[in-house]
Formats: structure tokens, C-alpha cells, sequence
């Protein structure tokens, strides 16, 4: 990570980076606003469902019962919540492989994601797709894409259409540093700047891809500046704090909104679990995990101001985690009970080629 970003992310500071080429400039930490109590507590346990909820995938994937892959989204809360709290109803959201929390999120239900996970009838997309391939128009949520940086063109077209239907809306599009090396991205800013679309890029930087860090793999790892080339506004944010997000995603959105064209913003955040389940992760220090387990997870640092504030006691926010555990438990024991999709499912909603 470069020495600024580093800097930043211990400030807790956003860094706004205009479309000219000058260096990224640091903001003082107090500048973050603080939310008030009702947000402080909703943030809380919306990320802490989105973190009981993949331990629970975790463990249902050792014992044998998730099948493919499945990418855990634990320590990368604070981003998608943070995001969310922006949004207003009808903004788009898709993103990549690792969507469980993003799901969440957008208020899809913790039973019916599980049940896609093992494989079951009931499941978002009928127990055929699995953890990477889940949608619900209902709720905007358009998938849950393999591929990497394929949610760029496909979180541009939605912004194509919000644009051509005038509809206020804003396409809120994630993919990850390492999708930011991909080509497909830049013909999507090219476009999304030349037609001015409602669009906000939200890069989850936490700082490796599938088995190497950013900074091994990018020749250039200040990732809100890739939008450079195209006029395209980036701003850098700790992405480990809700309130930063939330600010951060709010101006974003109205940017993208009043008709002023896409916007960047890199989220500096962290995965605490492997890529996939199955990533021996040789790569980093387990010290480097411990210590943004302990100086930077976004669920304590709105359990510590709750408690500073005297707006919830440490009994409050235990009631809080058990409640959450039912739900989670109960998603768990649906995804195992629920029968798995009638054979004769094999030849529905697949593409018949003439
Ligand atoms: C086009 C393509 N190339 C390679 C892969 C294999 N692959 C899956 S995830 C990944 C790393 C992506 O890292 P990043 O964008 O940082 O997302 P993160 O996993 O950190 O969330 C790679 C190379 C793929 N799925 N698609
Ligand atoms: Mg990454």
C-alpha cells in the first residue's frame, strides 16, 4: 500500500482527488460527521448480521454443505452498509463473487441466501446458482458475477438505462483492486463519462487479489485515480468506518444524481479470511490480519461509540448479537432442511441455443 494510503487509513481520513493530476491530498480525521444514534445502531446490526451470517457459511462450508466456491465478505462490512445508508430506493446495485453481504444489504432474505448456498429449492436463484450467481429484482441486487470486473459494463448499463429513463436512480457498481487492472473497466469510465451516466464506481480495495497483494500486482496503487484519463472524479475513503462510507456515498450519489456523470470511490478496507475457502493465504503475515482485526474492525468501533455515548450498554449489544445468532441459526437450519431442486429443474431457465 503506498505511504500515503497507509497514512490515510491511520488518519481515518478521506482523500479527494480531483480529475487533474496533482497528488492525493489528506483531510483531517474530524472531519468525518458523525451519525446519529438510530443510524449508529442500524449500521451495527446490519454489519453484524453480514458477519454472523458468512462465520455460519463458514462453518456450513467445512462441514460439506456448500458446494463451489464461496468468498467470505468478513472485516469488508463497514463498505457495503456504509454504502447502502446512502442509496435511496431504486438505486442499483452488482458486484462480483463476493456478494453474501451486499445481499444482505440490500434487505434480501438471510433463509432464502442460505438456501442458495447449499444448494436448495428456495433459494434465490432455486438452488441452481450457487453463493457467486444470486439476483432479486425486487430488490435491485443484480448479481453475484464469476467473472472478474464484470460488474463494471454491467452496473454501467443499468446506469444507461436509469439515464434513458430519467428516473433519478443511481447504479451503485463494486469490483475489487484487482478487477481494477482490467480493460473492461476503462471502456465501461469511457463511456459512463462520455454520456454522463448516473453511475458510482465503488472500488473495495483490500489490498490483495486472489493470492498477491496490490502492490505486487498494480503499477499504480492510488486506485481513485483511475478515472483520471476520463475526467472521472475519485475520492479515497476508510473504508473501515461506517460514517466515513456513509458521507463519502452520500456525495457520491448526489454527484452521480444531479446528472454530473460517474464517480469513483476507493474504499480502503481489509478481508480477514482468505480469498476463497480454500486460499492457504502465504501470502501476508498473520500479525498484519491480527492487527486490523484489533485496531480497525468496523463492527467494534460502532460498538465503542455506542457505548461512549451511552447510547447502548454492553448488555444492549450482547441482546443485539444474540438476536442476530437466531436469525442466522434459523437461515442455517432452513438451508439444511429445504429439499434440494426437483431433477426436472435441470431444464428450466437455462439458454437453449438453436
Ligand atoms: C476474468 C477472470 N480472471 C481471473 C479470475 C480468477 N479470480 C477470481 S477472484 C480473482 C482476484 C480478484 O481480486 P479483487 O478484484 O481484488 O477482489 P477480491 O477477491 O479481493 O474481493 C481472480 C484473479 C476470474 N474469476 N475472472
Ligand atoms: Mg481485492
Amino acid at each position: 500500500m503506498a505511504q500515503s494510503q497507509a497514512a490515510a487509513r491511520q488518519a481515518g481520513a478521506e482523500v479527494q482527488v480531483r480529475p487533474e493530476p496533482v497528488p492525493a491530498k489528506e483531510t483531517d480525521a474530524s472531519e468525518i460527521p458523525e451519525l446519529p444514534k438510530e443510524a449508529e445502531l442500524s449500521a451495527y446490526r446490519l454489519m453484524l448480521l453480514i458477519r454472523r451470517f458468512e462465520e455460519k457459511a463458514g462453518q456450513l462450508y467445512g462441514m460439506g454443505l456448500i458446494g463451489g466456491f464461496c468468498h467470505l465478505y468478513i472485516g469488508q462490512e463497514a463498505v457495503v452498509v456504509g454504502m447502502q445508508m446512502a442509496a435511496i430506493e431504486g438505486d442499483q446495485i452488482v458486484t462480483g463473487y463476493r456478494d453474501h453481504g451486499h445481499m444482505l444489504a440490500t434487505g434480501m432474505e438471510p433463509k432464502r441466501v442460505m438456501a442458495e448456498l447449499t444448494g436448495r429449492r428456495s433459494g434465490y436463484s432455486k438452488g441452481k446458482g450457487g453463493s457467486m450467481h444470486m439476483f432479486s429484482k425486487e430488490k435491485k441486487f443484480y448479481g453475484g458475477h464469476g467473472i472478474v470486473g464484470a460488474p463494471v459494463p454491467i452496473g454501467t448499463g443499468l446506469a444507461f438505462a436509469d439515464k434513458y429513463r430519467d428516473n433519478g436512480n443511481v447504479s451503485v457498481t463494486y469490483f475489487g483492486d484487482g478487477a481494477a487492472n482490467q480493460g473492461q473497466v476503462y471502456e465501461s469510465f469511457n463511456m459512463a463519462k462520455l454520456w454522463h451516466l448516473p453511475v458510482v464506481y465503488v472500488i473495495e480495495n483490500n489490498q490483495y487479489g486472489m493470492g498477491t497483494s496490490v502492490k505486487r500486482a498494480s503499477a499504480t496503487t492510488e486506485l481513485c485515480r483511475r478515472g483520471l484519463s476520463f475526467d472521472i472524479p475519485g475520492v479515497q475513503v476508510d473504508g473501515m468506518d461506517v460514517r466515513a462510507v456513509k458521507a463519502a456515498g452520500d456525495r457520491a450519489l448526489r454527484h452521480a444524481r444531479d446528472g454530473n456523470g460517474p464517480m469513483i470511490l476507493e474504499m480502503l478496507t481489509y478481508r480477514y479470511r482468505g480469498h476463497s475457502m480454500s486460499d492457504p493465504a502465504k501470502y501476508r503475515a498473520r500479525e498484519e490480519v491480527q492487527r486490523m482485526r484489533s485496531e480497525h474492525d468496523p463492527i467494534e468501533q460502532v460498538g465503542r461509540r455506542l457505548q461512549e455515548k451511552g447510547w447502548a450498554s454492553e448488555e444492549e449489544l450482547k441482546d443485539i448479537d444474540k438476536e442476530i445468532r437466531r436469525i442466522v441459526n434459523e437461515a442455517a437450519e432452513f438451508a439444511q432442511q429445504d429439499a434440494e431442486p426437483d431433477p426436472s429443474e435441470l431444464w428450466t431457465d437455462i439458454y437453449a441455443g438453436a
